[in-house]
């Protein structure tokens, strides 16, 4: 009896002790969710396009991906009904400091303080709601684009994609650059060139300030204020890139130009551990191509005929993740942009080159945030951790 009642103690006292060192190593209590939402409205001319980039500010990570819910009460009337939530079972793959987006379409307008709900598997988070207008004419300046692509066929096919039952890869430790005016090219190289080089022990063959290496990569891929960088610049000129530095990574050019066989081929590149860039294209209302823009694929979902991509965009107005939903060749509400966003070419990163470091994999994947900026927390304005500089007008194509 005595000894039973010793034990009891015992049993108390440890997880007595267990509680309270859960509680120090878990200062936000086990929370999941921050408390703010942020809110980007895209404005054309000054005028409310309709089309929200809601963004979660995950506090800490998920073991795997989950489906997300958010909700904001617009009406102000204390609940949520049913035309409230704008986001319905999206995958999302939550990471510790690290923000997720999703473009959703709003005819109300979202204001500062409104309460806003995120549901992650079924467990509620309340928020606050922060918000900001994006200006889109400012954001895509398309306008000083000299050579767009003529291309008025593609838009809007029909694509069957090859799918064997549900498919979830999401890739770690990508990071976030915000552009300079017309560098998204060079900017989603570099994403993708820092998290390879860093998942593959060769971090150190790169130069310490990102900023270095958009440089680098602009001068090999001759890169002009007025284009950007072509779509076959852009191979050729990371190889180049590739070929001066001694970084063992090789670019190819995968899919095809109107995004017909993209997503397959995106999906077979992230399987094989490839870093992934993927150009998109915009068209006007007449459907002709007027420019293009290039961003970082990180993750794709794909199960009950629905396909998602993760996308790091050097673009958007607050650094994280953006989950798209793409409808045979096009990317559904892309925010900063108002007519057509259509898929084009993919250009996957293969690491060459021996892991040189199984360790250094070892602690990257046991903490990324080592290497990887995270974006700041709760702060909307700043442009994340290793900003390149301020987001300005893109002049890509
Ligand atoms: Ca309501
Ligand atoms: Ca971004």
């Amino acid at each position: 009896m005595k000894n039973a009642l010793i034990a009891g103690a015992a049993v108390v006292v440890i997880a007595a002790l267990l509680f309270i060192w859960k509680a120090a190593s878990d200062p936000e209590g086990g929370k999941l969710v921050g408390k703010t939402l942020l809110v980007s409205a895209f404005t054309s001319n000054g005028e409310a396009t309709g089309k929200v980039l809601l963004q979660v500010p995950f506090v800490r990570a998920l073991e795997a991906s989950a489906l997300i819910n958010i909700a904001v009460d617009t009406n102000n009337d204390g609940s949520f009904s049913e035309d409230e939530y704008f986001v319905t079972d999206f995958p999302v793959r939550p990471r510790a400091n690290w923000r997720n987006g999703f473009y959703v379409r709003s005819e109300v307008p979202m204001t500062n303080g409104m309460n806003a709900r995120v549901a992650i598997n079924g467990d509620e988070y309340e928020a606050s709601v922060e918000t900001k207008t994006v200006e889109v004419g400012e954001l895509l300046d398309i306008a000083s684009v000299t050579d767009p692509e003529n291309a008025t066929k593609g838009w809007g096919m029909p694509v069957a994609y090859a799918q064997e039952g549900a498919v979830e890869i999401t890739q770690e430790g990508v990071p976030d650059l915000t552009q300079r005016t017309g560098e998204c090219a060079p900017t989603a190289a570099a994403d993708s060139i820092i998290s390879l080089a860093a998942k593959n022990g060769g971090g150190g063959l790169l130069p310490g300030d990102p900023r270095d290496l958009v440089e680098n990569l602009k001068r090999h891929m001759n890169w002009t204020p007025e284009n950007g960088v072509p779509p076959d610049d852009f191979v050729a000129g990371k190889n180049r890139w590739a070929a001066a530095t001694g970084v063992p990574i090789k670019t190819t050019k995968v899919g095809d130009a109107h995004g017909a066989s993209t997503v397959d081929a995106i999906r077979d590149a992230l399987q094989n551990g490839d870093a992934v860039d993927l150009r998109i294209k915009f068209g006007d209302a007449s459907g002709k191509a007027v420019g293009g823009h290039m961003v970082t694929v990180t993750g794709i979902h794909q199960g009950g005929g629905q396909t998602y991509l993760d996308i790091n965009d050097p673009a958007t107005p607050d650094s994280g993740t953006e989950t798209v939903e793409v409808q045979n060749n096009q990317i559904t509400n892309y925010g900063p942009w108002e007519g057509l966003t259509v898929l084009s070419w993919a250009f996957v990163q293969t690491w060459e080159g021996q892991s040189t470091d199984g360790d250094a994999r070892q602690s990257l994947e046991e903490e990324p945030s080592a290497n990887i900026p995270a974006p700041n927390q709760n702060t909307p304005g700043s442009k994340g951790g290793i900003e390149v500089r301020g987001l300005e007008s893109i002049k890509t194509r």
